[in-house]
């Protein structure tokens, strides 16, 4: 430790006289005028704390909700946690240490925790936007600095977002990637699987290939665009749902009643136009919503269907649920670069079971470019 150097510094940084803070619940808080002392020592602390444990400190400059003209500073410990209790008091002795008796307090608190000073130190500071935070940054910088101790500065951050950082720099990488990106990134999938609702596949067309899909699960709910669908009831869900109506508390009874009758409502055999039309008659009722409120639920993205006649349908096969042509070579290529020609735009084309023909089915971003790209297609399938 060169103390010559941190007192030379130090005069940079004065502690005012007589000012006597403590590291409270949320690290050092006070008027941003009366911290640059403490910013300073924090770095030296920072520094000693990570050779100690071996690991990366975090320094959060903030004084959270306080007044703008307040700011504050804590530090953050190797797992993400808030720094132990011990180091609190080391804390509180360093910031309020008189300038002469700095060099002998940092000597004390190396001593008393058994800090490894030839050990490396690394530590990440963030900061709010309080128009003194970027000052004091710098000056826990000062303090990282002049111990030795690499640093890396996150800039603006918020609270939370510089102990992930800390966690992640410690876990190798384990707990997520330790940059702004990484933690929006491994929130944001969470939250995307998190709220998923359902899974949802595709098959090849027919009804035959969507019941055998939706047979494979609890509740399975199969439709097509051309209106074919139903909803399937595993045996394990419809005895679990019998049971419930019979012998759960009065609110699950309740509920329990209601789904037995939806089940009994359906033709689970398959979709059957009439029994569907009396499933949504009762939920509308039920909801009290009426036809036109259900139909405002939900707006048609541009879409086209269109057939081409060919001399013989069967030249096209497909794969990936009849997204995809495998046959004949080229056509899918020539099919990707008309897509790539339109925004949010995606085609297929396949040959009918039903008829002597080839469907194209194209969405755009509008239906002007739809029924374009759907042409288009239409061509380089003729
Ligand atoms: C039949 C299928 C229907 C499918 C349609 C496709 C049944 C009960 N109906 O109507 O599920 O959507 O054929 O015809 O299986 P396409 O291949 O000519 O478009």
């Amino acid at each position: 430790m060169d103390l010559d150097a941190v007192t030379k510094q130090s005069v940079l940084h004065a502690k005012p006289d007589g000012l006597i803070l403590q590291y409270g619940t949320a690290g050092f808080r006070t008027k941003a005028e009366h911290l640059d002392h403490v910013m300073f020592r924090m770095g030296l602390l920072a520094v000693l704390r990570s050779k100690q444990t071996k690991s990366t400190i975090g320094v959060m400059v903030t004084a959270s909700h306080n007044p703008e003209e307040d700011n504050g500073v804590k530090l953050v410990d190797p797992l993400g946690e808030m720094l132990a209790a011990s180091w609190e008091e080391h804390a509180t002795c360093l910031a309020n240490a008189e300038e002469q008796h700095l060099p002998r307090v940092l000597v004390d608190i190396s001593e008393k925790a058994a800090v490894d000073l030839h050990q490396d130190a690394f530590v990440v500071i963030g900061r709010d936007t309080r128009p003194s935070s970027e000052r004091l940054s710098q000056s826990v910088i000062d303090g990282v600095t002049v111990l030795g101790g690499q640093f890396y500065d996150y800039g603006l951050l918020t609270t939370p977002q510089l102990h992930y950082m800390v966690f992640c720099r410690n876990s190798n990488g384990q707990y997520g990637k330790a940059t702004v990106e990484g933690y929006y990134q491994k929130l944001s999938s969470a939250f995307v699987e998190l709220t998923k609702q359902v899974p949802v596949y595709c098959t090849k067309t027919g009804v035959k290939h969507l019941h055998h899909k939706a047979q494979e699960f609890d509740i399975g709910v199969y439709f097509e665009a051309n209106g074919h669908g139903t909803v399937l009831f595993s045996k394990a869900a419809e005895t679990k749902i019998k049971q419930l109506a019979k012998e759960s508390e009065d609110e699950k009874r309740k509920a329990a009643k209601m789904l037995e009758n939806i089940i009994d409502l359906f033709n689970q055999t398959i979709g059957d136009a009439i029994s569907d039309m009396l499933v949504i008659e009762a939920i509308l009722a039920l909801k009290g919503l009426t036809v036109q409120q259900w139909d405002a639920l939900y707006t048609d993205l541009p879409n086209r269907q269109l057939k081409v006649k060919v001399a013989d349908r069967q030249v096209i096969s497909t794969t990936d649920a009849e997204r995809q042509v495998v046959k004949p070579p080229g056509l899918q290529e020539a099919i990707n670069d008309l897509v790539k020609k339109y925004r949010l735009s995606r085609a297929f084309v396949r040959p009918s079971g039903t008829e002597d023909i080839v469907r194209v089915y194209a969405e755009a971003d509008s239906q002007e470019n739809t029924d374009s790209l759907a042409y288009e297609v239409s061509l380089a399938v003729f």
